[in-house]
């Protein structure tokens, strides 16, 4: 890839969707999912079939402790052991229970980056200043903002079978023109309110190689000239089976994730991050149908600014 200068705030310029919902909007482009939207979507689901687009919460998870980010620590509270230890409060009779806590960084594996999760110049989406995200979190924007979404039609964009390979590798740039190839080839449409899945096989490398540092040590992603793609498009959120979303290393080696900064803060724009298209693109590539019924809720983690999830196609 040769190195391109980025300059952020020239496409924040030219895109931004700031006061477009109104000055308090905290959505962002979750707006475009009108209610006539999700109705066709619903429709979407012919073949009663579900395919989960999310990686296991466990130990094996691809982080690697990289900026605090470590894999799912799950541990029991009540387990078998302790119910045959005794450790029955009376009034359970034949009651036998077991309980578990879960501890992870809310962006170790499948997720959503909130609209507070990226900014710069001291303002997140909107306008909102970034001293509103305390240590007590996001006063606005936050992921549990989104908690009545996040569904709508999904169109699934196989990047990699268009480029007749396994995956992309690590710093191959996805561009605007491979988007509308990958739509030619595929014969579907994104339209105003869809959740674009885009699929490079960064996922299918690591369930192949099982290796952390190489999944993490980059990826082939969107290059920023996708933003004006999307924008246009009206894409409603953004999803990717790699880390980041964006190209690693990135086109501007002086600007550090230009996409995600532009894409959260001011287009308005949710990010999906470690998903696994897997399944959904065989299925897709065997029948023809590249559309489905796309739910994936956030958690109401009150004030976090983003949330694991096990987004579904319903097709
Ligand atoms: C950053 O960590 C900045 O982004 P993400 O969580 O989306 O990878």
């Amino acid at each position: 890839m040769t190195a391109t200068r980025v300059d952020v705030h020239a496409l924040a310029a030219s895109l931004s969707n700031w006061g477009r919902w109104g000055a308090d909007d905290e959505l962002g482009t979750i707006n475009y999912i009108t209610p006539a939207k999700l109705t066709a979507a619903a429709s979407l689901v012919r073949k009663g079939v579900i395919f989960s687009l999310g990686i296991p919460f466990d130990e094996m998870g691809p982080q690697l402790g990289l900026g605090g980010r470590t894999n799912p620590v799950h541990l029991m509270r009540l387990d078998g052991g302790d119910n045959a230890a005794g450790n029955v409060r009376p009034e359970q009779g034949l009651l036998r229970v077991t309980d578990d806590y879960i501890m992870m960084p809310l962006q170790a594996a499948t997720q959503w980056d909130s609209l507070a999760h990226v900014f710069y110049d001291d303002e997140l989406y909107n306008g909102v200043s970034s001293n509103t995200v305390t240590s007590l979190g996001a006063q606005k924007n936050g992921i549990d903002k989104q908690y009545k979404g996040i569904a709508s039609r999904g169109v699934l964009l196989d990047i990699a079978r268009l480029r007749g390979v396994d995956w992309l590798e690590r710093g191959e740039v996805i561009t605007p023109a491979d988007l509308d190839r990958a739509c030619e080839r595929q014969g579907v449409e994104v339209t105003s309110g869809d959740v674009l899945l885009l699929r490079t096989g960064w996922r299918t490398k690591y369930v192949r190689d099982g290796s952390r540092q190489e999944f993490m040590a980059g990826e082939p992603g969107l290059g920023v000239d996708s933003l004006a793609w999307l924008h246009h498009h009206e894409v409603a959120a953004l999803a990717c089976d790699n880390w980041a979303v964006e190209v690693l290393p990135g086109e501007d080696p002086e600007v550090r994730l230009p996409f995600h900064m532009v894409a959260i803060r001011d287009l308005g724009l949710t990010l999906g991050e470690m998903f696994d298209f897997d399944e959904l693109a065989d299925d897709c590539e065997a029948d023809g149908v590249w559309d489905c019924f796309f739910v994936a809720p956030p958690l109401r983690v009150t004030r976090a600014v983003g949330s694991p999830i096990n987004p579904l196609a319903l097709k």
